[in-house]
């Protein structure tokens, strides 16, 4: 009977519309702050994310994305968040080891050997408990969207061994792993923010950078650049971040919504990367770079001369967490 009238109540507010429609949802504008250009594949992940939201919130949730650094670079737009200024930014993890040091496992040289080792750790219990330091920083971790393998490029000369590095003067993000890792390699080696980097390799106020080639390529860095060598040094996870004190004051559907349709964005964004990766390397070549590749045994030497710096910075990681991704990648590549 209970049952039969509390049908009856809804069918009769559906029909009067009583109940409004998404009525757990409220009309809210979701700044996204970028580093790289729209043509990078967060901008498919982006769309593919707004869909997402539209259908679970009737259009209420709409992201608006600012590109090219427009709402201050990653690490700036990084602490708006925190402060509850800004709603979301999609960072590097690179730049966050100043707030979270456990982050810097993720730079360590030569860490993940594919893509697909990469996501399982990300989506699974280790990229979980490293959103766990990230929400007690005030940032929620929506989902580890994709930036890729970073390999080097330079104004100066074919790039093909160790010895090659000696002396270059290469961008690295602001990041002590960074610095060390190429400071090791014999690189002089200048912490800088991205959207500095266009200008300082025009004006060969450096030499070098390394990205992937979707960011050399969509943030136009080819355009001043003559060599490129594809030495896959680091994986680096981009975080699509949310402000934390500003999702606790969001619905709980509001809330679902964001989490599950930042993974609806993030598969699409690494699927583009994934389709894009060749064409950039091409368009790249085709501008009339030099592109050149390691010989097994040089990425074996550089690789074994660079595990120094997983003890150099062990400690200030936490040795819980390099030694735990470690025993997670055994696990993974024994399968
Ligand atoms: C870097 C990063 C950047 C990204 C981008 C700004 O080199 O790889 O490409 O964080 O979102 O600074």
């Amino acid at each position: 009977m209970k049952k039969l009238l509390f049908a009856t109540t809804a069918i009769a507010m559906a029909i009067s519309g009583s109940v409004p429609a998404f009525a757990e949802f409220n009309s809210r504008t979701i700044r996204v702050s970028n580093g790289i250009n729209s043509d990078h594949p967060v901008g498919n992940g982006i769309k593919a994310m707004q869909q997402c939201l539209d259908e679970k919130s009737g259009g209420k949730l709409k992201l608006t994305a600012f590109w090219g650094g427009a709402l201050g670079g990653d690490l700036q737009a990084t602490q708006a968040l925190r402060s509850g200024v800004q709603e979301a930014v999609v960072t590097s993890s690179s730049p966050l080891v100043g707030i979270i040091p456990a982050l810097g496992v993720f730079d360590l040289p030569f860490l993940f050997a594919s893509p697909d080792e990469a996501y399982k750790v990300l989506d699974g219990k280790f990229g979980d408990n490293m959103n766990e330091k990230l929400d007690a920083a005030g940032l929620i971790n929506l989902a580890y969207w994709e930036n890729g393998f970073r390999n080097l490029s330079n104004s100066q000369r074919p790039v093909t061994k160790w010895e090659d590095f000696s002396g270059l003067k290469v961008r690295v993000m602001q990041n002590n792993i960074f610095l060390d890792t190429f400071q090791n390699l014999g690189a002089n080696a200048t912490p800088m923010a991205f959207g500095e980097v266009y200008s300082a390799l025009e004006t060969k106020a450096i030499d070098a950078q390394e990205n992937p080639y979707v960011t050399i390529d969509t943030s136009k860095f080819f355009e001043v650049q003559k060599y490129i060598t594809e030495t896959n040094h680091a994986y680096t996870p981009f975080l699509f971040l949310f402000s934390k004190p500003i999702f606790n004051t969001y619905t709980p559907e509001e809330q679902a919504a964001l989490r599950e349709c930042a993974i609806v964005g993030r598969d699409v964004e690494r699927q583009v990367i994934a389709e894009l990766n060749k064409k950039s390397l091409e368009k790249i070549k085709e501008a009339g770079l030099e592109v050149n590749q390691l010989s097994a045994e040089e990425q074996v030497r550089i690789r074994e001369k660079s595990m120094v710096v997983y003890e150099k910075h062990k400690e200030q990681i936490g040795a819980d967490i390099v030694d735990g991704i470690l025993a997670e990648l055994k696990t993974i590549r024994a399968k």
